[in-house]
């Protein structure tokens, strides 16, 4: 008994031996921990004076699942299933003692074992969905039996993390014990099981609940159905649905070889690939090389926004949400009105769903302070400006607040077209400015694009990013430049989407490709959305543009009921026949032959512009790494993560490709395109971005 490895420990009190896990962060499967489990369980058998077993982790949580970092690499045994054997076949009873979280393969395990006892706060979950993956050890078959089809579909299509106490309330805790008494618990739980001579439960053997589903097969075909828009484009779901419906039709064993075959060939995708890319990406974005973990960060109590409008709300709200009390400036209180009824509106529509009590509105909205005095915001610690987009009222508020809010705070702008060092200029304190681009809508949208300007203090930097953290966002730390990450990369899309409507694409041409291929909407669908008149002004309309000439016609967008499409009352988008016509008349006028464009062209030109914008980025240091421009397009924009942002998929179509297709459209692409020289040497290296250090 004592230490197996470096990674598992038997303990054996009485006549319960103590099986513990301790392989930080999240004692994931790795070999180390299955090799550990496999041997312990060994010895707990061979060991006369041990009747039971409890299965137990150190750390924050319970095993989280298979070990990620391993996929993709040749396979060291034990395997998981052995390790899963080993506890299930035990002739000793096994209780898996739960907190923190199980997840995917660690509820697997748990499911292997006869008994289960969880803490108040953990969770479970199978949330393999997330890494376009299936749970490939046993869940699919073992999930179903315990909780029933329907939630077992909704469990691995999602992903979600149950509550204890509704796993305990199915069946898949046996028994809560409190908080901090886990070990104690679940060893007077193992001796319960001796006493009362409780049999060797396994799940495997339970039949009820997916004989009870064979009579009613639409219970697939209905969850189809209603979650065909949600899962559009991703196989991991179906692959999913299909497993469940193995476990309702097929014996567990024939069940189980049909989730092997399926989540190898989910393994063996670029899809799961590409969502396992993300899962690191993700957490890859929030380290900043020259800004160390330890670096010191700045109390953020009291947060200051200008501008009511709709960023500056949706931005306050954010704050409200995590109980930071925030001041909102206006210049007149009509604003401040509008503004505030908004907010209101917003978090009332909460309540609809069930996602908010009518005292949680109360209580935000109370942490929300109108005024019409920068003054006000003397002692704040953060002021974020989200006033419009001009350079010189900017750099006036900026040159107030400098006399104004006291030393030490944080001076942001929300601008997303705006030099932030230009902004910078008009303080004596450069290091307090940072750039928080909000996206819109600023109380919804996951991504913050936190930009550093020339003088911006590692502090200032390490609180932003904590903040951002703490309000739930995911931020990705870039450099100043026109449109910073997304709106450079985009605008780059809209060159070649523009160029094209000139060659003879339709807008909604353009739209179905870049809509198939995965993203929410296309560049023109986008544009009817935000509205055609963003910036433009009626005086000054020179019909140089079909933007312009669409917005003379009163064409505006989804808001006037026509733009490039026409809408219906329920704002159905329908091909419209006058802006086709607009789109004719103008490729005549400037002198363009139009033609048939293939969607492959329209794909290829639209997404490689990207990635090489992408690549100027990182050349420029705009972006940390290429991941984190992923990470902006995915959250920012809506690109697929099944196909891991536009970076990551470069280098699934291949750097060489990428790069000769370019060449190949040569001029079309535009008279100021230039390939990135980065892309090219890359390319001729036979690199990869996702290997870039
Ligand atoms: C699976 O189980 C397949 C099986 O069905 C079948 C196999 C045959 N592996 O998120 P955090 C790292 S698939 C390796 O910041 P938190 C993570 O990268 C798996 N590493 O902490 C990070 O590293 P670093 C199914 C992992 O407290 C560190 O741990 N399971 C794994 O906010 C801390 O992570 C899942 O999908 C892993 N499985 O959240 C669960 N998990 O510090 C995935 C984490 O170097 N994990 N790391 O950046 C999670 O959801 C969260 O990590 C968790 C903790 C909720 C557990």
């Amino acid at each position: 008994m004592g230490a197996i490895n470096a990674v598992a420990n038997l303990a054996v009190e009485g006549d319960i031996a103590i099986l513990s896990i301790n392989s930080p962060p999240v004692n994931a499967l790795s070999q180390a921990v299955r090799a550990g489990i496999t041997e312990g369980m060994k010895q707990a058998v061979d060991n006369a004076a041990v009747k039971a077993v409890v299965l137990i982790c150190e750390g924050k949580t319970f095993i989280a699942g298979a070990d990620i970092t391993e996929f993709g690499k040749p396979p060291q045994g034990p395997s998981l299933f052995e390790v899963e054997d080993s506890i299930e076949n035990s002739t000793k009873p096994v209780v898996a003692a739960i907190h923190g979280t199980a997840l995917g393969g660690g509820l697997e395990v748990a499911l292997c074992c006869h008994y289960r006892v969880a803490v108040p706060s953990a969770k479970c979950g199978l949330p393999e969905v997330h890494l376009g993956l299936l749970p490939g050890a046993g869940g699919t078959q073992r999930l179903p039996r315990i909780v029933g089809p329907e939630a077992a579909l909704d469990m691995v299509t999602s992903g979600k993390h149950v509550p204890a106490k509704w796993a305990q309330s199915v069946g898949l805790v046996d028994e809560i014990v409190p908080e901090g008494e886990l070990r104690a618990s679940a060893i007077a739980f193992a001796k319960k099981v001796l006493a009362e001579n409780r049999p060797l439960k396994k799940v495997r053997d339970l039949n009820d609940k997916v004989a009870a589903a064979r009579a009613k097969p639409e219970i697939f075909s209905e969850f189809r159905k209603a979650n065909a828009r949600k899962f559009r484009g991703f196989l991991a779901p179906e692959y999913n649905i299909r497993c469940i419906e193995a476990a309702v039709n097929q014996p567990f064993d024939e069940g189980i070889k049909t989730e092997r075959k399926l989540f190898m060939e989910l393994m063996n995708g670029t899809q799961s690939a590409a969502q396992r890319y993300v899962f690191f990406a993700e957490r890859q974005v929030w380290k900043i090389p020259d800004v160390p973990e330890d670096t010191p960060t700045l109390p953020v109590k009291k947060v200051g926004v200008i501008g009511a409008g709709t960023m500056g709300g949706g931005i306050s709200m954010n704050f409200a949400n995590v109980g930071i009390p925030v001041t909102i400036v206006e210049t007149k209180q009509e604003a401040l009105d509008r503004g505030f009824k908004t907010i209101r509106g917003n978090y009332e529509r909460s309540t609809k769903s069930g996602k908010l009590t009518m005292a949680d509105v109360d209580q935000r909205m109370s942490l929300l302070t109108p005024s019409l005095k920068l003054e006000d915001l003397a002692d704040c610690d953060l002021v974020i400006e989200a006033i419009f987009e001009n350079l010189d009222v900017k750099q006036e508020v900026f040159g107030k607040l400098d006399q104004i809010v006291k030393q030490g705070a944080i001076l942001a702008t929300n601008t997303s077209a705006l030099d932030i060092n230009q902004i910078a200029t008009a303080v004596k304190r450069p290091e307090a400015v940072i750039g928080l681009h909000f996206f819109s809508p600023a109380n919804v949208m996951r991504l913050l694009e936190v930009v550093r300007a020339k003088h911006t203090s590692k502090p200032v930097i390490a609180t932003s990013m904590q903040l951002a953290k703490k309000i739930g966002k995911i931020a990705a730390l870039v450099g100043v430049c026109p449109g910073f990450v997304g709106n450079r990369i985009l605008y780059a899309r809209s060159v070649q989407a523009n160029a094209m409507l000139m060659e003879g694409a339709m807008p909604w041409d353009i739209d179905r490709v870049i809509y198939d291929f995965g993203l929410p909407m296309g560049p023109f669908a986008m544009s009817d959305l935000a509205g055609l008149d963003l910036g433009w002004i009626k005086e000054k309309s020179s019909s140089s543009t079909i933007r312009e000439v669409l917005c003379e016609q009163d064409r505006r967008g989804q808001k006037t009921g026509k733009g490039f499409y026409d809408y219906d009352e329920n704002r159905n988008p329908k091909p419209s026949p006058v802006t086709e016509q607009i789109i004719r008349d103008f490729a005549t006028k400037s002198g363009n032959q139009q033609r048939k464009i293939s969607d492959e062209e329209i794909l290829e030109r639209c997404v490689f512009a990207q990635i090489n914008e992408g690549a100027k980025i990182l050349e420029e240091g705009i972006a940390i790494r290429p991941s984190d421009i992923d990470i902006v397009w995915i959250n920012g924009y809506g690109w697929p993560v099944y196909r891991g942002g536009p970076m990551f998929y470069a280098d699934t179509v291949g750097l060489k490709t990428v790069v000769a297709k370019l060449k190949e459209y040569g001029p079309k692409m535009g008279k100021d395109f230039t390939i990135s020289p980065l892309l090219e040497k890359m390319a001729a290296e036979g690199k990869r971005f996702q290997d870039m250090k």
